[in-house]
Parts: structure tokens; sequence; C-alpha cells
């Protein structure tokens, strides 16, 4: 006898698929692709369909009841405890700490683990309601394109609907792989599009090679592409001078930078040909045209800047607000459909506003003794995601720091903690998901029992909350209560039984119209090319047509974009993942591998000032020259030289919100 429970995917992925699980007597759940899913129609992708039968389900793999340290920091010895052991341990030290140096020295850290809704937000009630510092989330992963895009359109989370692709003639995708990081928008939506597809990448990847056309610039040069491509649309007359009158502020002032970047410059600044710059300028002026940015497209010292010269395109040839144009970067489905999100995180609970730390700056301000006395870091593995590996380790063992971690699985991080806290999957509660490009929303579904005594990240911080003996009713509103509130809030005609009944549902039948009454979230209320807010915050009033430096002396700009095999680091511990993917591997091109004297094959070493670390190396026609590719996502711990790429990489800031430009990291390739 089997029964099926649907249930959607939580993880931090562009297509939000939808699932079903197979429950069969006396055997482990098998979970599944749901048929009736507009995205995946059927399939998962093949790290889920392997891991969630895989690692998820396996209790041996997973983190099954809480865990005090009785070794040195680092060397995971811990001691099995009770949950009332350890809550009430964290409550006394927090309150110690506290009491003596205010909430401000106890700093949190989350990011990308689970985005099912009540999962990711409701911890941040307890750590709103404290008064502790936090990471900045964002500054690890996108901040700058944020920034970049509240500065020009006053809004950064309103992208176009995909749906509307029917209504579009060329698309470009600028800086994101669909086809690993959203595997089934690259398989149905861009094969299905009958628009042309212009690929904007250094790297061909499966995407690239589908597209119409790619043009292959050298990193960090997008922004003199974008003037180029204006350029060549200016001299095409398909500037819409109505749009730009009525909705943008400082035409007038880019316009000279637009007129200098003829084609000729922008080939020998980008290393895109000629020809391929002005077809890519006649496929988005044949209009209405679609831009995509992905998130590697802000992952630069200039990401910022980068964000806002591309972000010119649709306002100066009127691609906004129209079916089958504007520009998308996320989109805040959830808040679309009518969510407070913010009454979710319990922003309102917070007296004053606590410390911002960026990623960027975790590992120095963290071994600071003075400053931070307790750590939590949930829903996020810092000690395999965030830069300066080596440095950021130094940090986590302070003796002084009390350090509690909550997640689903051993990982490098809990290796460090004091207190390690089992969080249950999934698979284990229920939960709201949503697609953060596609405008769906879908139900998270309870399938089996927590596993041994995890607990769902909003349960851990409730009985921690009690612990403390705080008494806020925020801090303990149940699940069922959330839910229904969420459910009313949307008000989509049915409860979230029939929502579970459904899977998903699409926030509205007909695509959603975005930007199309032309009002704009600025300080003018129109698309600010010149910004004197970007000029009050120390930088440029208008966008530059600037290019990175190249790397010096022999050095190879390394990318390290999202991998097949892995979801960041997650499922880096799955042992079939492990096996499909095979070692760390860099891919190089022939000329780098030849001046180098690296072979295909070879084992080599990257290194800079920053940290070392060993691979395989790849020899690759398709790379460009002074480029490097190796895939995020493996686990420090289970590599031959115990580190991955976060080793190397040097936590340099990007121009804006003090944000990554970990696709810059600089790195000296050689043989070991
Ligand atoms: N070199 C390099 N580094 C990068 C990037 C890059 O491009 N290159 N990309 C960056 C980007 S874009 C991002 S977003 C970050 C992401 O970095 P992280 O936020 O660290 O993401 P993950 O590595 O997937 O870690 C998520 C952790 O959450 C756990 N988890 C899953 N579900 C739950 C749950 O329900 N509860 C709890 N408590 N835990 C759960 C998982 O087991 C996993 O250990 O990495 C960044 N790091
Ligand atoms: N399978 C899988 N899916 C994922 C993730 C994962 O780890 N694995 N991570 C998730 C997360 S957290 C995020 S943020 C997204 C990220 O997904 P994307 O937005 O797609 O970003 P990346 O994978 O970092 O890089 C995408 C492409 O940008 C290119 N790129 C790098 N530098 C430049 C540049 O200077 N200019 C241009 N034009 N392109 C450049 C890279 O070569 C790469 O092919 O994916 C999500 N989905
Ligand atoms: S990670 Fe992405 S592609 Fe894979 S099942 Fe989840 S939503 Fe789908
Ligand atoms: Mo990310």
């Amino acid at each position: 006898m089997s029964t099926t429970i649907r249930t959607n995917c939580p993880r931090d992925c562009y297509d939000g698929c939808g699932i079903v699980v197979e429950l069969r007597d006396n055997a482990q759940p098998r979970v599944l692709g749901d048929p009736t899913h507009p995205v995946s129609r059927g399939r998962l992708c093949s790290k889920c369909a392997i891991a969630y039968n895989g690692v998820w389900q396996d209790s041996s793999a997973r983190l099954t009841h809480p865990m005090r340290r009785v070794g040195k920091k680092g060397r995971a010895a811990f001691e099995r405890i009770s949950w009332d052991e350890a809550l009430h341990e964290i409550a006394s030290k927090l309150h110690r700490i506290i009491d003596t140096q205010g909430p401000e020295a106890v700093l949190h850290t989350h990011y990308s683990g689970t985005l099912s809704l009540i999962a990711y937000q409701f911890p941040n009630r307890f750590f709103n309601y404290l008064g502790a510092s936090e990471v900045d989330p964002d500054s690890i992963c996108n901040a700058a394109g944020h920034v970049a895009w509240h500065l020009l359109y006053g809004n950064s989370v309103m992208g176009f609907d995909p749906r509307t692709i029917k209504d579009a003639s060329c698309l470009l995708v600028w800086g994101a792989n669909p086809s690993h990081s959203a595997p089934h928008a690259h398989e149905y939506w861009l094969t299905e599009a009958s628009a042309k597809i212009v690929v904007i990448d250094p790297l061909q990847t499966d995407t690239a090679k589908a597209a119409d056309l790619h043009l292959q610039l050298r990193p960090g040069s997008d922004a003199a592409l974008a003037f180029g491509l204006l350029h060549v649309l200016q001299s095409m007359g398909v500037f819409d001078s109505e749009f730009i009158d009525s909705c943008t502020v400082g035409a007038d002032e880019i316009m000279p930078t637009i007129k200098r970047c003829d084609p000729q410059w922008t080939s020998e600044q980008t290393g895109v040909p000629i020809e391929s710059i002005i077809e890519a300028a006649r496929l988005y002026a044949a209009g209405p045209a679609m831009l995509w940015c992905g998130q590697a497209l802000q992952r630069q010292p200039s990401g910022g800047n980068i964000m806002r010269s591309v972000g010119l395109l649709p306002a100066m040839t009127g691609n906004v607000g129209k079916p089958g144009t504007g520009f998308c970067y996320l989109n805040y489905t959830p808040a679309f459909a009518g969510i407070d999100l913010d009454a979710l995180a319990g922003a309102e609970l917070r007296a004053q506003a606590g410390k911002k730390i960026s990623h960027m700056d975790l590992a120095p301000r963290l071994v600071d003794a003075n400053e931070i006395k307790a750590l939590f870091s949930w829903n996020t593995n810092p000690l395999a995601s965030a830069p300066r590996q080596k440095e950021l380790r130094a940090a986590f063992e302070r003796e002084n720091l009390f350090t509690v971690v909550v997640d689903c699985f051993p990982t490098d991080t809990t290796a460090y903690a004091d207190m390690v806290l089992p969080a249950a999957s999934f698979l284990e509660f229920d939960d709201m998901t949503f697609s953060y490009f596609h405008l769906h929303m879908g139900a998270q579904a309870k399938v089996s029992e927590p596993m041994g005594e995890s607990l769902p990240n909003q349960e851990i911080f409730r009985r921690l909350a009690k612990a403390m003996g705080y008494t806020q009713a925020e801090l303990f509103e149940d699940d069922t209560a959330l839910l229904n509130n969420m459910m009313s809030q949307m008000n989509p005609g049915f409860d979230f039984d029939g929502l579970k009944q459904r899977g998903h549902f699409y926030i509205t039948t007909e695509p959603l119209p975005m930007h199309a009454e032309r009002v704009f979230e600025t300080p003018s209320g129109k698309i600010e090319i010149a910004s004197n807010k970007a000029q009050a915050m120390g930088l440029p009033r208008i966008p530059q047509a600037t290019v990175d430096a190249r790397p010096r002396d022999g050095r190879l700009r390394l990318l390290s974009p999202a991998s097949k095999w892995r979801l960041n680091d997650s499922y880096g511990n799955d042992p079939h993942i492990i096996e499909q993917s095979g070692p760390a591997t860099v891919h190089v091109s022939p000329n780098d591998a030849r001046t180098a004297n690296v072979k295909d094959g070879d084992k080599v070493r990257l290194r800079n000032d920053t940290g070392a670390i060993e691979l395989i190396a790849r020899i690759d026609p398709s790379l460009l020259d002074g480029t490097a590719l190796s895939y995020k996502g493996r686990w420090p711990s289970l590599e031959s030289n115990a580190c991955n790429l976060n080793f190397v990489h040097t936590a340099r800031k990007a121009d804006m919100g003090d944000s990554t430009s970990v696709h810059a990291t600089e790195v000296i390739l050689e043989p070991v």
C-alpha cells in the first residue's frame, strides 16, 4: 500500500519545484517530482532527487539530538544532552552576556538553508526582541545588486513575471546560469520561449550553448558592454524619448558616456567581437525585450555600478511596464501575494536598530574578544560558505566565544559549536514555500515526524524564548496561527489544507504587470539614471563605463558559481553526490595551463595572500585566458586538504552594500 503527499522544495533556488512523496509500508518515503507542477513537470533536479532520498532521510547522517561540546573547538567532540539542559544552559549564558555587555554582544548569522517562510523568518523574532547584532545575510550573496536597483528603480525585488515571455521577442540572460541555478527554467521556460535568447557570461555554460547568441565577455567588464549596447541602440534610433522624458531623470547626463562607448572601444574593453555587440543590440532593439540579471553579475568589485549600468537598457529603450518587457533580479513573490514578511520576522519587536555586520567583516570582527561574546549560526554553514575560511576558523576557535549552531546535519560549522541543536528538515513540518522567480506559492507539508529529537527552527526559538523567561506573545505564536494568518493575507479562496491538496498556486491567473503605472519608489518617483542619493552615499551620480583591472602578474580571476550537484553547500555530504561530482577541479584555458606548466589531470595549487587550496586541473578550451572556474559548495572537512574555495576568497568588498566580490578572487596557479 502506498499513499502520496504533495509538498514543495524550499531550497534557495529560482525554480521552486513541486514534490510528491510516496509513503510506502515499512519503507523509506520516496521523494519525487510533482507531475502537476508547471515549472518542474514531474521531475526534481538531479541533486535533490539524490539527496532527498539520501542524506536527508538518513538518521546516521543527520543531527538527531542536542549536543554539548566536550573537546577542543573544531574537533566535533560532543556529548548528548536533553533539550531542557541545552536551552537552560544557553539561556543562562545569554542572560549573563546581556546583563554585563548588552544584547549587541550577541550576534546571529543565518541565511539560505531553508527558505520556507516560517523556518526562515520566525527565529528573527527572537533575535529582534533580544536586540541582537546580525550578520547581514545578503552581504554574502546579492546586497550590491539590491542597493544598485534601489538607486535606479527604487525597488530590487519587483522583476518581470516569467509568464510574460510569450510577449517578448528577446531575452537577455546576463550573469546567470540557469542550466545550474534554475535547471527547470533552463530546460522548459527558455527552450519553449519564442524570444531570441542572448546570454552574457564569461563561461560557455549549457544555457549559453543553447542560446541564439552568447557574448563571452571578460568578467567584470559588464558596465562597458552595457554602455556599448546603449551606444548601438542610440545610433539605431530606438531610444524611447517619450518614456525617457516622462519616466526618468538624468538621461542627459548619461548621454556623453553613451556616445563615447562605440563598438570598437567596447570590444577592446570586454573582449566581445564588434559583430556580436551589434547583433545583441539588434535583437534587444526588436523588442519587446526582457532582461534577467543573475546574482553573479554583481559579485564583482564594481558589482553595484555594473547593475546600475546594465539596468539602463530597459530605461533608455522604454522596455518597462509593458507585456514582454522588464528586468528581473528577484521577485518578492510572498510580498506580492500579500504576506507581511516584516511581521513574520518580528521587525517591530526590535526596540532599537542593532548592529549589522557584513559577511566580509565577520572574521576580523569575531576574532575581537571584546565585541561579540555569543554567536548563533542557524540555517547557514559559514565555515563552508563565507570568505577568509582560515581566519574565520581561528575566530570560531576563540574560547570565550559562546557558539550555538542549528542545522540538520553535522557540518564544518557545527564542529566549532559549544552547543549543537538539531533542526527538523522540510519533510518534517508544515510551512509555506515560494519561488523568487516564478510567481507561485506552495505548501510545505509534513510527511514524517522530525528525525530523532530534532525540531523546526521556529520551535527551537519558541522554546529558547521560554527558557529566557520572555513572555512577549509574538515569540510563541504557533505554526497553525502563522499559516492561517498568511493564508488570510493572501486570500486565494482556500485555506492551508486546500493549498496542501493543490500543492501550489500562482498568485495571479494572468501575468502580473510590473511597473505598469510607471511610478518608481525613488526619491523623484522616476527612474534615477542620475541619483542624488548615490552621490550622498559617496557613489558616482551616474553609472560609469568602467571595467575591472585585469589580474596582474599572471594571476587568474577565479569564478566559483553554482554547481549542478550542490545547492550552495547543501548536499556536499551526500555520498552519491560526492561520487557523481568527482574530486574538486579547476578549469583553466590551454594558454594559462601552458604558462603555469600544468597538464590536464595534474594536481595544482591555487594561492594568494589569503590562502592556498589544492585541486585537480582540467584544461578547458572554452575558458577565457586569465579566467579560472571551480564550482562552489564542497565541504572543507571532506576535502583532502580540509578547505574549499573560500580559503582563497579574500573578502574584498563590492562597491555597494558591503557585499561580496567573490567572482573577482585572484589566484596564482601552480603545479603541486
Ligand atoms: N566561493 C563562493 N562562495 C559562496 C558563493 C559563491 O558563489 N562562491 N555563493 C554565496 C551565496 S550566493 C550564498 S546564498 C551563500 C550561502 O551560504 P549558506 O547560507 O551557508 O548556504 P548553505 O551552504 O547551503 O548552508 C545552509 C545550511 O543550512 C542547513 N539547513 C537546511 N535546512 C535547514 C533548516 O531547516 N534549519 C536549519 N537550521 N538549517 C538548515 C543546511 O544543512 C546547510 O548546512 O554562499 C555563498 N558562498
Ligand atoms: N544548482 C544550484 N543552484 C543554485 C545554487 C547552487 O549553489 N547550486 N545557489 C543558489 C543561490 S544562493 C544563488 S544566489 C543563485 C545564483 O545563481 P546565478 O544567479 O546563476 O549565479 P552564479 O551561479 O554565481 O553565476 C552565474 C553565471 O554568472 C557568470 N559570471 C561570473 N562573473 C561574471 C561577470 O563578471 N559577468 C557576467 N556577465 N557573468 C559572470 C558565471 O560564469 C556563471 O555562469 O543560484 C541558486 N541556485
Ligand atoms: S533545488 Fe531547485 S531545481 Fe532542485 S528540486 Fe529544489 S527547487 Fe527544484
Ligand atoms: Mo545566494
